[in-house]
């Protein structure tokens, strides 16, 4: 039987064409494969537990709706106020309220249902991020016995933190019912083995695998990535002038979802103090800018809320401190920008600010990397605690929390000398290409179908319904 792919995840891709490394890289190896996507619908509603095809693809897209109700408790709360804070290190910002544990696992079990109806036993199922967590304890409850593998985006929490989850016990036991659990670095890949050894219900099988029951799962890290050459086009291609004629003599550039984990007010804050400490201060003819490029999200989160105001104040504060009639320091545009202007801006500025506190990989510092100028190329400031630090480690490493620092990096970056900023470039570019999205698919894929499967097959006589 044909070994069909099955994606899951929180988004469906609605357009026609595919943007973006990782749908990209997913859509080739759907294509191939003559699988289809799972993913929820950008409206709400109630989809009375049956899928919504979507549009023309190679492969089936299938849509499932949330209600309001499952976007206050499942996405909004259980998912963004609860899991999200707590892997990225924030468990002050963790919110317990009634009804979002319940929301998330009612909606897991929801989809685990629907998608019980669509699978065929040799399909291999992909399930994309925190989100879904109990996706797989469901649908072996429902007597799948398929390879389910698991990939995580985000940072895999410490241990401390995993104990203010309510039921924490549920997180290791979760996890153990895929055969294999995919994270980005190795350093998560630490912190979840750290997890299972703290658990007396896990044994470490000798090559390496967990036992957790009946269950055995692989944990692995795949490093995501981008496609380098479509971006390095996009870069390349002539744009209207972004712009429009008042372009900065020299720029460094940040774009990042509105998130707390970015570490923006610290990186306002350290380009503040750079204007302060620069050592061309004299030189009234450079006017540095910081382009920082930031599309709200999770709106009504209320730490969401707080951060965008946090940063309104500190530019007003910074532009007031150092701006002329000519010269705006910080350019906060709290909107999305196309994709084409941005891989343009990317190409020009001559330093790009990655400065998070937490974050699973990192993939606009890959872009930046990609967009470069190889003859010419600018500077990526990245910070330690990113994903993409692991590899990129001829980047100009920061401690987002230390502000002089951080300073000094951008200091450094706007003089460096041709000759470094071609010798670092080299080497992140090397980086970027060893982890090119393609290779992250194919290589979780080529591992999740060598797992073993332990679990039981299906019970005599309940057989899957036939694919629609
Ligand atoms: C999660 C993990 C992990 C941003 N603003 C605009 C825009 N973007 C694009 C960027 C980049 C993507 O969004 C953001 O990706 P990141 O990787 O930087 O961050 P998260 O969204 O937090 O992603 C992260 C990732 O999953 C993949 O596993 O790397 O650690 O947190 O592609 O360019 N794109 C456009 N306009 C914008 O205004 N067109």
């Amino acid at each position: 039987m044909r070994e069909r792919l099955v994606v899951v995840s929180n988004r469906l891709p609605m357009g026609d064409t595919p943007s973006g490394g990782l749908v990209v890289s997913l859509h080739d190896a759907l294509a191939a494969s003559g699988g289809c996507w799972i993913g929820s619908h950008p409206e709400p509603g109630d989809d009375q537990g049956q899928f919504e095809a979507i549009g023309e693809t190679p492969y089936r897209r299938l849509a499932f709706r949330l209600t309001d109700a499952d976007m206050e408790n499942y996405y909004l709360g259980f998912a963004n106020s609860v899991l999200w804070p707590l892997c990225h290190r924030r468990p002050d910002l963790v919110r317990l309220a009634p009804g979002y544990r319940e929301g998330y696992e009612a909606v897991n079990r929801r989809l685990a249902a629907m998608i019980a109806r669509e699978v065929t036993p040799s399909d291999l199922i992909w399930v994309q991020d925190y989100h879904f967590i109990p996706l797989a304890r469901e649908l072996r409850r429902l007597g799948l016995a398929n390879r389910i593998g698991f990939f995580l985006h985000i940072p895999f929490p410490v241990l401390a933190d995993l104990s203010i989850m309510p039921q924490p016990e549920h997180f290791a036991e979760d996890l153990a019912h895929y055969n294999l659990v995919g994270l980005q670095t190795r350093g998560d890949v630490a912190r979840c083995l750290e997890m299972f050894r703290d658990d007396p219900r896990a044994e470490f099988m000798t090559d390496g695998s967990i036992k957790f029951g009946e269950h055995v799962a692989q944990v692995r890290s795949f490093p995501i990535g981008i496609d380098p050459a479509t971006f390095r086009e996009e870069a390349e291609r002539e744009v209207p002038d972004p712009f429009g004629g008042a372009s900065p003599d020299l720029f460094a550039i940040g774009v990042d979802r509105l998130d707390y984990s970015k570490g923006l007010p610290n990186r306002f804050r350290a380009f503040g103090r750079y204007l302060e400490t620069r050592r061309d201060n004299t030189r009234s003819d450079v006017r540095p800018c910081l382009v920082q490029i930031a599309p709200p999200t999770r709106q009504g989160v209320e730490a969401y809320d707080d951060i965008t105001e946090e940063l309104q104040g500190l530019t007003g504060k910074i532009n007031g401190q150092f701006a002329e009639l000519d010269w705006t320091p910080i350019r906060f545009i709290n909107r999305s920008v196309e994709r084409p202007k941005l891989a343009r801006l990317f190409r020009k500025a001559r330093a790009c600010l990655v400065t998070s506190l937490a974050d699973g990989m990192n993939l606009v510092a890959k872009e930046y990397v990609a967009a470069q100028d190889p003859d010419d190329p600018g500077v990526l400031i990245l910070s330690r605690f990113a994903g993409a630090a692991e590899d990129m480690t001829q980047a100009l490493l920061v401690n987002p929390y230390d502000i002089e620092e951080m300073a000094g990096a951008i200091d450094a970056a706007f003089r460096m000398p041709l000759e470094e900023r071609r010798r670092r470039h080299e080497s992140s570019l090397e980086a970027v290409k060893r982890t090119a999205a393609m290779l992250w698919a194919e290589s979780f894929l080529k591992v999740l179908k060598s797992s073993v499967t332990t679990f039981e097959l299906r019970p005599e006589g309940e057989t899957p319904l036939p694919a629609s």
